[in-house]
């Protein structure tokens, strides 16, 4: 199973590349960063019961940082939600796989992100009118650490510990940056832990790399009552391309060279053949 994982995160690593590419435009850094959590999270951890979108009890996931959505449309395309060859068209006009994620023809995208901080208030009511519903449906969001120097995220951390919304998961893509330089250098966040558990939420922090410490968060998660929660997940930016890790530079919105797509695919074991057509736009 784990080793199935770390192939389904590999090929959302290359066809967020891919897109990006494709488009002239994307955010590759915190999409890499994220690939394993979102791979996690769509084929382990969210329930879709009917499979079908407009089933009242699916989970909910939104992805607040809604920049790194190139690494959200490759997990749905892998778990059939969309076909492969829509990858190809992020940020094409007409296509529903927008820059930043959009409800309109995607009832996987539970609300429009972009604007940080947004996602993560609008995934907090979700979770009240659930709750208030009796729906045993929980409600994902993911949000980046440069995301929580937004107040609006403080205030929703506040109103979730105060209504003690148990159905609620929160996961940080804890990888120390944000657009240009490292968070600590512009808007420290620590004691990050201190922080969410004085506002009443449940913490737990894991390597947001390893699948195995994945699955033990979200079962404690699930099991955790009268208090949201909160992965805080350590993870690395650019995670996977050599020179795109640790580097703000490769955070977006960039524009993907040749030369730079063929040794991002390489750092990821991608064959020679397959390169090719990623380069062409056919695979
Ligand atoms: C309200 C708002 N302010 C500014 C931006 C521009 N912006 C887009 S991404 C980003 C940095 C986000 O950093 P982080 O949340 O850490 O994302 P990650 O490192 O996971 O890419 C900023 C400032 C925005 N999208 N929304
Ligand atoms: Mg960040």
């Amino acid at each position: 199973m784990l080793k199935t994982l770390a192939a389904l995160a590999n090929a959302i690593r290359r066809e967020s590349l891919a897109a990006i590419y494709a488009a002239g435009s994307g955010h590759p850094g915190g999409s890499l960063s994220s690939a394993d959590l979102l791979a996690y999270l769509w084929v382990k951890e969210l329930r879709w019961h009917s499979g079908n979108p407009g089933d009242f009890e699916r989970d909910r996931f939104v992805l607040s940082k809604g920049h790194a959505c190139p690494a959200l449309y490759a997990a749905v395309a892998e778990v059939g939600l969309i076909p492969h060859r829509m990858l190809l068209t992020l940020r094409k006009l007409g296509s529903p796989l927008q820059g930043h994620p959009h409800v309109l023809d995607t009832p996987w995208v539970e609300t429009s992100t972009g604007s940080l901080g947004q996602g993560f208030s609008a995934a907090i009511g979700m979770a009240l009118g659930l709750r208030y519903k009796g729906s045993p449906a929980r409600v994902y969001v993911m949000l980046g650490d440069g995301e929580l120097q937004e107040g609006e995220v403080w205030e929703g951390a506040m109103c979730a510990g105060h209504y003690k919304l148990d159905n609620l998961c929160g996961i940080v893509d804890y990888n120390k940056m944000q657009s240009d330089d490292l968070n600590e250098n512009i808007m420290g966040l620590e004691p990050l832990r201190a922080k969410w558990e004085a506002f009443r939420w449940h913490v737990i922090e894991i390597n947001g790399h390893d699948f195995e410490e994945m699955s033990a968060a979200f079962a404690e998660a699930r099991r955790t009552k009268e208090k949201p929660t909160i992965i805080i997940a350590h993870t690395v930016k650019g995670k996977g391309v050599s020179f795109m890790e640790g580097s703000p530079l490769w955070h977006g919105s960039v524009k993907l060279r040749d030369e730079e797509l063929v040794q991002a695919l390489r750092d990821l074991g991608t064959p020679e053949d397959e390169i090719v057509r990623y380069l062409d736009g056919t695979i």
